[in-house]
């Protein structure tokens, strides 16, 4: 009944819920976190069970619990009810399906219970870049560069599948942390330059600030696959489609070169490019692409980044790069390790005099509503998506 099963999570989070969550196949630890429907446990596969490989694969995972009731309970947010089972099947059908990219968060397995679904995924020990941005306040050129690269890779593999994600985001982006002793070499490639190669270091992920290692997409929630996946479909069946869906097609992914635009921007300066406190300003600043590299934090930021987030926080969805364009530009295949170091060192000194305990203030609450409301400052498509719940919440 209602009673018993909210109470068997919700009020013991810390407990042994297998029995009444049905969950044979993993013992959970721990909670990791919650998200807007559903809580996130450290898991671990249970030995004994059949699926014993897992064990051997993923000694920990992470288990993304998602309780029925509130699925159905008639929430005032129109997001909540529009979630319903085919959208949790959905996300998980989606998941499997990308699953393979190794800047992907891996899936492991699904289960379903009476009163939960349980997504099991890879466990990934560093949490959300987010908490990095919030950490670290900004991220080196060099760091925003490894970060960048691999949500970048993520992306194409989904676009390759036909998949938009629709909801790329630093809460979306998982980390493993890397240890790293700071060194005065070059720890990156400095050049393409063969001559170099011997004063190149080893490369070591996450060098050039904060110890981050391999970066994973995650949450697939919003994602929608928007073509067909079979690319031995004869051409001649696309052939048929109307330009405008064709073109459709070709915009919607754009949408996520428009969020890793809004995720660079963020992690190179620490704040959202789009922000403001209403909604309505904020979803006209962002339909006009009304943005700036705000001084001074974008002073000593490359030219070639700049060019970089112009390329893809470009309004017109034709003229914005796409994953390939992206994955060729300049910036993002530079290796300049030693400049973003030395930048870095400058920025911080600088920045000392600039952040009044105010300024400081301010951005807190801004990162803080930031992430409550993150998903309308990314993508316009979350947006637009958002009015046709309501439309659609009033119409029924
Ligand atoms: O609630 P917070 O922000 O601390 O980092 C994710 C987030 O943490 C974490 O669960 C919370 C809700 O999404 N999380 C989700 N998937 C994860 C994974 N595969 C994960 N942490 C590690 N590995």
């Amino acid at each position: 009944d209602e009673a018993s099963s909210s109470s068997s999570l919700d009020e013991d989070p810390e407990g042994d819920f297998v029995e009444q969550l049905e969950l044979q196949d993993y013992k959970l630890i721990s909670k990791i976190g919650e998200g807007a429907f559903s809580k996130v446990y450290r898991g671990v596969p249970r030995t004994e069970s059949s699926k014993s490989f897992l064990f051997k694969t993923f000694k920990q995972v992470a288990i993304k619990v998602i309780n029925k009731k509130h699925l159905t309970s008639s929430q005032k947010d129109s997001k909540s009810k529009a979630t319903s089972r085919e959208q949790v099947l959905k996300e998980v059908a989606i998941h499997r399906t990308v699953s393979a990219s190794e800047n992907v968060v891996s899936f492991v397995d699904f289960h379903e219970s009476p009163s939960y679904y349980f997504i099991v995924q890879e466990l990934l020990a560093g949490g959300e870049i987010f908490g990095e941005i919030v950490r670290l306040t900004y991220f080196s050129e060099d760091l925003s560069r490894h970060v960048i690269r691999q949500l970048a890779l993520a992306v194409k593999h989904m676009h390759s599948l036909g998949i938009v994600h629709r909801d790329i985001k630093p809460e979306n982006l998982l980390f493993e942390p890397v240890d790293f002793e700071p060194s005065p070499k070059p720890m990156l490639r400095k050049s393409d330059d063969p001559k170099s190669k011997q004063d190149e270091g080893v490369f070591k992920p996450g060098v050039g600030g904060g110890g981050v290692g391999i970066v994973k997409l995650a949450d697939f929630g919003l994602s929608k696959q928007i073509y067909s996946t079979n690319t031995k479909t004869p051409c001649g069946t696309v052939g048929y489609t109307a330009p405008e869906v064709v073109k459709d097609e070709r915009y919607s992914l754009q949408v996520d070169m428009w969020g890793i635009g809004c995720v660079l921007y963020t992690i190179l300066c620490g704040f959202p490019p789009f922000y403001d406190e209403k909604i309505d300003v904020l979803t006209e600043k962002i339909s006009r692409g009304e943005y700036i590299f705000l001084r001074p934090w974008w002073d000593e930021i490359s030219e070639g980044a700049k060019h970089a987030v112009r390329k893809l926080l470009e309004v017109d969805p034709s003229k914005r790069y796409n994953i390939d364009e992206f994955l060729a530009d300049p910036w993002l295949n530079s290796y300049d390790c030693l400049r973003g170091q030395a930048l870095k060192k400058h920025k911080n000194e600088s920045m000392e005099n600039v952040h009044t305990l105010a300024s400081k203030k301010k951005k807190r609450h801004a990162r803080h509503n930031f992430k409550r409301d993150s998903s309308l400052l990314y993508s316009p498509a979350a947006v637009a998506m958002r009015d046709a719940f309501e439309v659609n919440n009033a119409l029924q």
